[in-house]
């Protein structure tokens, strides 16, 4: 047990309140330690992570592996910029690519910067081998997209909250409805370059397309001379069962962005995948970053990748995500209208009538168990991929407890 007075949690929340931006709300739980799927509070309370920071924990908290070569890289060399080379970047590469059947990558570090420069990338693609005229090229994305909080990105978010008060955007996107390809196909223009999509939208509360959508936008890429640019930032690196969520369609990006748990939550690492076709486009001083493919970012990067596969997380979060998805579905409560996912990606959408999904999270954290609400009346259920059968059926269990607890 924790000795810690108990009343650090509210002196430290008041120290966030003075000094803080408040551009989150976050639960009233101020964590100190984590370990696999569990973390604890600064009162020694232990909770496990039902959100996993968003599936950038995919291999559960502060993994032993990841933490070595972190240690070991970081007493070696961590910077150099890309200037000069380094002795990490190249086997970062290489194992990135075989794992994930692509022929280049562009190392970055947050979500969002992988995601600008697909964008960056492609229109460049667009303009020298499509044959674009020049600042004309339209990129296709979809209602109810997230894929991060830069200008452009947001500028075509359809999120009231996410883009109030940051305009004017940049130009250039086209929004179609999720899920529907005649509609994708139909905003088609000769200037049309790239589609972003995500496979499954996490954001909009873990929301799964048709099936044979994805394997029909891929045809209509593929005919239409069309990037097709999978945002798996959230959905890849084993989350929905599969080490890519386009597995699951049996289709393959031309452009495959990742992040989160690319580095196992130690440290932010991201990439943008593709053919040499796309990415071979850029030539050297077109883009950049300091700390994109750092030799401390890509030893722990491999060794998060390494950990991810030898010790089976994506078969397990498959096998375990059903498990937890049956169980819940098994829940006799009529607050609940859906429950959805694939792997250990999974949401629980309640009636309005509910009253809300943030109370059931309140309820959650009184009872031990860390999970997040999204647009109001979903609870997302995302554990780290080594939770185990028993506490999968924890979670079941504390979840019909919290709803009978709240809503009776
Ligand atoms: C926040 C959401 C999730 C992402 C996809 C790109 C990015 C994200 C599919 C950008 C990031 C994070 C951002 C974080 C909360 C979280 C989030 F609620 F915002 F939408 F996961 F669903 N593509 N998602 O999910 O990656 O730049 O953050 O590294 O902004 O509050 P990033």
């Amino acid at each position: 047990m924790n000795a810690i007075s108990p009343n650090l949690t509210g002196r430290l929340i008041a120290r966030e309140d003075v000094y803080g931006a408040t551009n989150y709300k976050p639960l009233d739980v101020v964590l100190n330690r984590g370990e696999g799927v569990y973390v604890w509070d600064v009162e020694g309370k232990r909770y496990l992570d039902c959100l996993a920071a968003y599936s950038a924990v995919n291999q559960g908290h502060c993994h032993p592996k990841i933490l070595a070569a972190m240690i070991e890289q970081a007493q070696k060399l961590t910077l150099t910029s890309r200037a000069f080379r380094n002795d990490q970047l190249p086997l970062f590469y290489e194992e990135l690519c075989e794992l994930t059947g692509s022929h280049m990558a562009l190392p970055m570090n947050s979500g969002a910067e992988a995601v600008e420069t697909a964008l960056k990338t492609v229109r460049k693609w667009g303009y020298e081998v499509k044959g674009v005229p020049a600042d004309r090229a339209e990129i296709i994305v979809c209602n109810e997209n997230f894929h991060g909080r830069t200008l452009a990105v947001v500028g075509f978010s359809t999120d009231p909250q996410t883009k109030a008060g940051f305009g004017p955007f940049p130009k250039g996107f086209v929004n179609v409805p999720y899920g529907d390809a005649e509609a994708f196909e139909a905003a088609i223009t000769e200037n049309t370059v790239g589609f972003l999509v995500e496979p499954i939208q996490g954001e909009a509360g873990v929301i799964i397309p048709p099936a044979g959508y994805l394997k029909a936008v891929r045809e209509i890429c593929t005919r239409r001379n069309i990037v097709l640019i999978l945002d798996e930032i959230q959905t890849g690196l084993g989350r929905t069962g599969k080490l890519l969520a386009e597995q699951h369609e049996g289709i393959e990006a031309d452009v495959t962005l990742v992040g989160k748990a690319l580095s196992g939550g130690f440290y932010p690492v991201s990439a943008m995948l593709s053919n040499t076709d796309v990415l071979g486009v850029l030539k050297p001083g077109d883009h950049g970053s300091t700390f994109g493919g750092n030799p401390l970012a890509c030893a722990v990067a491999r060794m998060a990748m390494k950990v991810l596969v030898e010790e089976g997380m994506i078969e397990n979060g498959a096998t375990v995500g059903d498990r937890l998805k049956a169980s819940l579905s098994a829940i006799k409560h009529n607050s609940i209208r859906e429950v959805r996912g694939r792997g250990l990606m999974l949401a629980v959408e309640l009636h309005p009538e509910a009253g809300g999904a943030r109370r059931i999270c309140e309820a959650l954290k009184t009872r031990g168990l860390l999970a997040k609400d999204t647009h109001g009346d979903t609870v997302r259920l995302s554990p780290p991929l080594v939770l185990t059968a028993d506490q999968a059926d924890w979670i079941a269990g504390e979840f019909e407890g919290a709803l009978r607890e709240v809503i009776g």
